[in-house]
């Protein structure tokens, strides 16, 4: 069995937990919204068609493996070690816009399920931002602990994450993981919250405030210190997990023993009728928290 890691420090037995499910039904608000006020996050097991999620990691892993970086069959995501996307692809920034805009993927993030039951989470009609954050995630890789408050902020106060799984993510191939409780930190809360992020939300204020509080120290002695745990989960191709800004997430370290590579998708939805001429999330071509949208994110770079 692999290591289980998380910014390549061991994750000691005491300091895991697992993220507790939700059993209510799916179309619950008033249910769903206490889930999530008092967990911080929702976990549905089951709330996306498998196939429909399948067909997605397929249409993705097939764009990579035409670039050499998923061997074949795609759909398994085992890396290759190499590349050949630069070469094939002059601007990397309209493949990977090309491979965040596949169909069967939009169907699963931008669909009528999803949407319905991110409607039902927010109590009100939710639409999807334009900009997906598509995550290939090699062996070796991780997302730090952040929060996401900073970056969202803005025309909507309401934005949740869905983070979907494309496909079987066990714990070893470093799936999402959340820290208990990080949604009563007022400590780390308070000053984000009264922060005026509308009027200035430069890339580097938000990283700033999503990132650098929480990662003074390694993700394994700040829970130590604040004695809470870090939870996820093995999860399951048409699982979804919704969180909140104020969730402090990240992910565990991919060590897939197979050289698996862990794809996931994460989309933001607000409710419909606040602004959504946010040009960093709305559009044909959005420009991201960065600036530059599609080519900005990891997943444009190529796997090795
Ligand atoms: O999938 C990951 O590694 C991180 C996802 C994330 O940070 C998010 O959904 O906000």
């Amino acid at each position: 069995m692999s290591r289980i890691t998380i910014q390549e420090h061991a994750l000691p037995d005491e300091l895991r937990g697992s993220m507790v499910e939700y059993h209510g039904d799916h179309d619950d608000s008033a249910s769903l919204q206490s889930h999530l006020a008092g967990h911080g996050y929702v976990l549905l097991r089951a709330a996306l068609d498998r196939d429909d999620v399948l067909q997605a990691r397929d249409e993705v892993f097939q764009r990579l493996s035409e670039v050499g970086e998923i061997g074949q069959p795609a759909i398994d995501g085992i890396a290759t070690g190499t590349s050949r996307r630069t070469e094939a692809h002059a601007d990397l920034h309209q493949f990977w816009k090309s491979v965040s805009e596949g169909e069967q993927l939009r169907r699963v993030t931008h669909g009528p399920p999803i949407r319905k039951l991110m409607s039902a989470v927010l109590g009100t009609a939710a639409r999807p931002h334009d900009l997906i954050y598509l995550r290939p995630t090699a062996p070796g890789r991780v997302t730090r602990l952040h929060y996401d408050f900073p970056f969202f902020a803005g025309r909507s106060r309401r934005i949740h994450t869905a983070w979907v799984p494309l496909g079987d993510v066990p714990i070893s191939d470093g799936p999402l993981v959340v820290v208990e409780n990080s949604q009563n930190f007022d400590d780390l809360i308070e000053p984000m919250r009264n922060h005026d992020f509308a009027s200035s939300h430069s890339n580097d204020e938000v990283q700033t405030a999503a990132y650098d509080a929480v990662n003074v120290t390694d993700p394994v002695t700040f829970c130590r210190e604040r004695g809470v745990r870090l939870l996820s989960t093995d999860f399951r191709a048409g699982d979804v997990f919704i969180f909140g800004g104020f969730t402090l997430h990240g992910s565990l370290d991919n060590n897939s023993a197979v050289g698996r590579v862990r794809l996931s998708c994460d989309v933001r939805f607000q409710p419909a009728d606040d602004p959504c001429d946010d040009p960093r999330y709305f559009g044909d071509d959005p420009r991201g928290s960065k600036g530059g949208g599609y080519g900005d994110m990891r997943g444009a770079q190529p796997l090795a």
